[in-house]
């Protein structure tokens, strides 16, 4: 097997000290271990603390007041959005847009740069690996306005076929790809940078959905040169609620709202009206205040911590997982390949229906998640209805990925009998 030890400074342990819902037991003396981080994360007392601070000490509207209270939430809002800025590298503040999160973000450019650019005959490039946030939103807008969507599908090692996808760029009048950075359910690092080089290339835009590799790794989307990126706080440590869209300032600038409302707008007559400039334009009422105020503290407790830092441990952690997973016999896993993988392993074990094998590993204290993890058509490729899914992130360590394995002997030693 392999010596696994890292070089790192990091310290697991004062990690996990930081997560107060991680110190519970699932029943008395089976501690709860949360492997169920690619559907949301934990939050940090930082994360925790600041929340509670803004609502006890300067809770009011942002742009709206000139009151004390109303001041200091704007500055703070406001300054989320630098700390955001900082994080991802983008150019400008203007090109933060806050929203609910990776769905909003990726249905808001659908609906304002697709609505105004696409046409029939115009070609959409996504991929079959994708999360429905990155199907059902191009399906909508692809019925109503005529044009035809493709799907780049996933070859055996769970990467995508470039082949095909070149094939779609060379043949087809594309206009937007739209790609997820990390699988939610392979794992699979895609070649983002290659393939926005080749969308370029061919003359068509590319969004990025980075749901789920801006909480595991560096992203720096100037030298990604991505058009769009949306994310998600939740994912990264912050609340539910707050997410990000990125896009360039010239893409921004030409799109028209989506919602209309209190903020975006710069005068209002009964005649017509005017908008905001960015980012506003696209922040209709009153937004996540205290979320998006968590989020920049979520971004100063990853900085501190060290992107790289967490990727290292997360790789760590993951080779070590599949190592142990891939020993269990009758256990399938997908997306294999751990040099390409993200902090995901998506399994099945024989005879054991994914539910069963989430509601074992539950009794055993382990939180995973079984279902198509919200990816029907990746699933469908796969020739199953669903899976279990353990996902790690900064707080696991090597001892839950072995409670992890220990559980999933049980479950196989409770359906054997
Ligand atoms: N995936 C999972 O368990 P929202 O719900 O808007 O925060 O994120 C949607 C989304 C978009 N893209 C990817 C790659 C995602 O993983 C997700 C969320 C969670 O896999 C919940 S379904």
């Amino acid at each position: 097997m392999t010596n696994f030890t890292t070089a790192s400074p990091y310290d697991v342990e004062a990690v996990r000290a930081d997560f107060p819902i991680l110190a519970q037991d699932r029943r008395p003396g089976v501690p709860l271990v949360y492997l169920d981080n690619a559907a949301t994360s934990q939050k940090p007392l930082s994360v925790i603390n600041t929340m509670d601070e803004y609502y006890r000490r300067y809770n009011a509207n942002v742009h709206r007041g000139i009151h004390m209270l109303s001041e200091a939430a704007t500055a703070a809002y406001e300054e989320a959005r630098v700390k955001v800025r900082r994080f991802i590298n983008a150019p400008s503040k203007r090109e933060i847009i806050f929203t609910r999160g990776t769905t909003e973000g990726i249905n808001l450019v659908a609906q304002t740069w697709g609505r105004a650019n696409l046409k029939p005959g115009d070609v959409v490039v996504s991929t079959v690996m994708e999360h429905h946030s990155n199907i059902v939103p191009w399906q909508i807008l692809a019925s109503e306005k005529g044009f035809t969507l493709r799907f780049v599908p996933v070859l055996a090692d769970g990467t995508l076929d470039l082949d095909v996808f070149a094939k779609y760029l060379r043949e087809e009048p594309v206009k937007l790809v739209t790609v997820m950075h990390v699988s939610n359910v392979l794992g699979t690092i895609n070649p983002v940078d290659h393939m926005v080089r080749m969308a370029h290339e061919a003359g068509a835009l590319i969004l990025v959905d980075a749901a789920q590799s801006i909480p595991h790794m560096p992203v720096d989307v100037q030298a990604l040169d991505a058009d769009f990126l949306v994310f998600s706080g939740h994912k990264m440590c912050a609340p539910t609620g707050i997410g990000v869209l990125y896009g360039k300032r010239a893409l921004l600038d030409a799109m028209p709202p989506w919602m209309g409302g209190g903020d975006m707008i710069a005068q209002v007559r009964l005649e017509g009206s005017t908008w905001n400039e960015l980012p506003y334009k696209f922040e209709a009422g009153t937004p996540s205040i205290a979320e998006a105020i968590g989020l920049g503290a979520a971004v100063d407790y990853l900085n501190a911590l060290g992107m790289e830092h967490i990727h290292q441990h997360e790789k760590m952690l993951t080779t070590y997982a599949l190592e142990r997973l891939s020993e269990v016999a009758g256990l399938t896993l997908y997306g294999t390949d751990p040099t390409k993988k993200g902090a995901v392993a998506a399994f099945s074990l024989k005879g054991i229906h994914p539910h069963d094998v989430a509601q074992l590993l539950d009794s055993e204290g382990i939180a995973v998640r079984a279902g198509h993890h919200c990816a029907q058509p990746l699933h469908h490729h796969l020739g199953i209805n669903g899976s279990a899914r353990a996902s790690f992130y900064l707080y696991n360590t090597m001892s839950e990925v072995d409670r992890l394995i220990d559980a999933v002997d049980k479950a196989k030693a409770a359906f054997a009998v």
